[in-house]
């Protein structure tokens, strides 16, 4: 079927790639590594209406229905990485190397391709889009394992407000602290992104 997309979008990001050499390796999308508690899930948080989040969960919120989200990501580091979207056939709108300032592409709205991962080129650049017709809370990451444990993630809670009715909440709550139980009786530290 074809799809058009849009070139406006009501929130948009902007994502410088960055990986860090400290201690451990770590990725940055827009300065933000992203860490999430094991425990203490985006989803859990919804649902107890918890929604004040850490700015390690890398989390930003798209409020109304039917309307666009860009995503662009920009990478000056010579490696590509296939970038995942959860709870969306994305539209591509553009990809290239060098900067997406030098590039200025014309955005492909007229039914781009529609994936569920596509890359971010080498010393390149991406834009992505979906539109807010899916209420949830959905990981965008690399879906280079490593790269996901290594902070390489942002996330997007669509339509917060409407999420905890989909949820039955009990069976997330005592998910969560039967987890919870295991890794303490177990002595599981946890040592990567979370994810
Ligand atoms: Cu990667």
């Amino acid at each position: 079927m074809s799809l058009d997309a849009s070139s406006s979008a009501t929130v948009s990001l902007d994502d410088e790639v960055e990986i860090g050499f400290t201690s451990v390796v770590k990725w940055y999308l827009g300065d933000v590594s992203m860490v999430v508690n094991w425990t203490d899930p985006t989803s859990l948080l919804v649902i107890n209406n918890d929604t004040s989040y850490q700015s390690s969960y890398a989390v930003t919120t798209v409020p109304t229905a039917g309307e666009w989200t860009q995503l662009t990501l920009e990478s000056t580091f010579p490696q590509p990485h296939p970038i995942h979207l959860h709870g969306h056939d994305f539209f591509t709108l553009a990809s290239g190397t060098g900067t997406y300032a030098d590039a200025a592409p014309t955005l492909n709205t007229a039914n781009p391709p529609r994936r569920d991962v596509d890359m971010l080129p080498a010393s390149g650049y991406l834009v992505i889009a979906f539109k807010a017709d899916n209420p949830g809370v959905w990981l965008c990451h690399c879906h280079i394992g490593w790269h996901t444990g290594e902070g390489f993630a942002l996330q997007f809670v669509e339509r917060e407000t409407e999420i905890a009715a989909l949820y039955n909440a009990t069976t997330v709550e005592d998910t969560c602290s039967t987890w919870s139980t295991y890794q303490t009786e177990s002595g599981i530290t946890q040592d990567d992104s979370g994810i």
